[in-house]
């Protein structure tokens, strides 16, 4: 390195490199502000500072549980700047969910807006912009490489005990800078962002994309079918879940003409029904490219921009990555420069996690069609994805089975034409069933897209030789139940 130069932090570099040629153009446009380049630049940089005096360090921890602003994107580029990991948490987490993922995080800073019975410093958004008002606007980025790490994100897990997947900066850049190239993303693009930024989808895909390649996003801080028709008839490109296409779909407002000005809609999170897929097509004449990802891995496959894009299926591992589908159907693996360290805290699963050449387990049942395109066609892991939120279904079942008078429950997933699949709960009880003093202790504890939406009370649960609860049957009960929550067998 020539004497002088400041040696480089990959993350910040790929995230704010582009945009510092054109600091005056905007990279968020929020309806409540818009925020250029130069300004994430510096209050990125001012928000380090301030960080830095929270005691924030390399390799430190700190937990985020705001709502959507874009000022977080210049608090999580803010971590980048001095090495730390940032851990979102989903913003509909309850106070004992958060105070569990605080301490196996071992954060050194929370940054939330209302207070935590936890041993750590927290913060507001209000008070941590305004401590960065006064502090200076460049910052000296602590060196990294690929193996950095940069962020935390949390996954249920399916024994119900959560686990935080290790993301370095390598994984994140590798990540962007290759959907990029692949969905041909320039400075040109304007991107409807729609998403919650506290998963791998919202922030690494969709944010990372538009500021890697020096593009401008359309914000939007919830789906609100009307705001978001409005952002397309402007913009270029969308990333969403299946429930933002089947939603729209429900709006006669989506024509063609209302996304003439679009050239890419990209679905992931969760299956695209191929019916969703042809509907879509026949009414606005774009075909949805669908592609899959994990927080574990970033994504892994696409369908092409150019080609055949193939309902049902997630297309072709990307380039650089490695999918490995050994049987048909079997659980897809993959290796490469998108999968995850490990899990935080957790050497141990490493063995049962990945195999003994390097590949990830992802537990998604896949085959590959005869020609090359993957296809998602199940799960080995036990796991309810709702709106493209993940819901493990052990940790309902934990919680359900902490009711007094609650013998033991069974969660699953059912067919839901909003959200893909909601939960449901079939649950062995002692004397009469409360529904309400149920409702109000899961509430208490759990998220609100954990809570399961139909009950159904039964006199034992179905189990195999083992002794391992059936759940296929225990969904086939419910779905059998006529209508309504609760419900009780006959
Ligand atoms: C909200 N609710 C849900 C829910 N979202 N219930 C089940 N599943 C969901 N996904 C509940 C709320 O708690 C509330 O309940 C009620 O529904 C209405 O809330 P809302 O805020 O009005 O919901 P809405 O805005 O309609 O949100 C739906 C949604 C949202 C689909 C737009 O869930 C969403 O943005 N999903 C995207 C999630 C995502 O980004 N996933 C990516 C993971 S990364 P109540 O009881 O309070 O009335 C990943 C890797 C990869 O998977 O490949 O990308
Ligand atoms: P998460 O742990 O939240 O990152 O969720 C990852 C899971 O979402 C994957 O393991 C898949 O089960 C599912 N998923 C993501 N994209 C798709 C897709 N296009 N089709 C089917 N499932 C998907």
């Amino acid at each position: 390195m020539a004497a002088g130069a400041r040696a480089a932090n990959l993350l910040v570099e790929t995230l704010l490199g582009p945009g510092r040629a054109t600091p005056d153009k905007v990279c968020v446009d929020a309806a409540a502000a818009a925020m250029t380049y130069g300004e994430l630049d510096a209050l990125s940089a001012r928000l380090a500072h301030v960080l830095r005096a929270h005691g924030v360090d390399l390799g430190d921890r700190v937990v985020v549980q705001l709502e959507k602003a874009p000022a977080l994107l210049a608090l999580n580029i803010a971590c980048a700047r001095l090495g730390a990991l940032y851990v979102p948490l989903n913003t509909a987490y309850t106070e004992r969910e958060v105070v569990e993922l605080v301490a196996d995080a071992g954060a050194t800073l929370v940054a939330r807006e209302t207070p935590l019975d936890a041993p750590v410093a927290r913060v507001g958004l209000a008070q941590l912009l305004h401590e960065a008002a006064d502090q200076p606007s460049s910052f000296e980025d602590v060196a990294t490489g690929e193996s950095s790490p940069a962020a935390l994100v949390f996954t249920s897990g399916t024994t119900g005990r959560p686990k935080g997947a290790l993301l370095t900066q390598g994984n994140l850049v590798f990540g962007c800078t290759t959907l990029n190239e692949l969905w041909a993303i320039t400075a040109d693009d304007v991107v409807v962002h729609v998403l919650p930024l506290f998963h791998v989808h919202g922030l690494f895909v969709a944010a990372y994309c538009s500021l890697s390649s020096g593009a401008s996003m359309r914000w939007l801080e919830r789906f609100d079918v009307t705001e978001v028709l409005a952002a397309l008839a402007t913009s270029t490109l969308l990333m969403g879940v299946p429930t933002h296409y089947t939603r729209l779909l429900a709006d006669p407002r989506l024509t063609r003409e209302s996304v003439a000005a679009m050239r890419l809609f990209v679905s992931g999170s969760a299956p695209l029904l191929a019916s969703t897929h042809a509907s879509f097509l026949a009414r606005t004449g774009q075909a949805i490219l669908e592609r899959y990802g994990m927080t574990e891995t970033g994504m892994i496959a696409s369908n092409p921009l150019l080609g055949e894009r193939r309902p049902s299926t997630v297309g072709f591992a990307l380039p650089g990555v490695e999918v490995r589908v050994p049987g048909s159907p079997a659980v897809v693996q993959v290796r490469g420069p998108n999968v995850f360290a490990g899990y935080w805290g957790r050497p141990e699963l490493r063995d049962s996690e990945f195999t003994p050449d390097g590949f990830f387990i992802t537990g998604d049942l896949g085959v590959v069609d005869a020609d090359g395109y993957l296809e998602i066609v199940g799960r080995s892991k036990d796991v309810v994805i709702s709106g493209g939120l993940n819901v493990y279904p052990r940790e309902v079942e934990l919680v359900l089975d902490e009711v007094e008078g609650v013998v033991e429950s069974a969660v699953v997933g059912v067919p839901d034409d909003d959200l893909g699949e909601v939960v449901a709960a079939a649950l062995v009880v002692e004397g009469d069933f409360d529904e309400v003093a149920v409702l109000a202790h899961v509430r208490e504890t759990l998220a609100p897209f954990k809570v399961p939406r139909r009950f159904l009370v039964v006199n034992e649960l179905p189990r195999n030789a083992m002794g391992k609860v059936q759940k296929a049957l225990v969904r086939a009960r419910v779905l059998a139940q006529d209508v309504g929550s609760p419900g009780a067998e006959p």
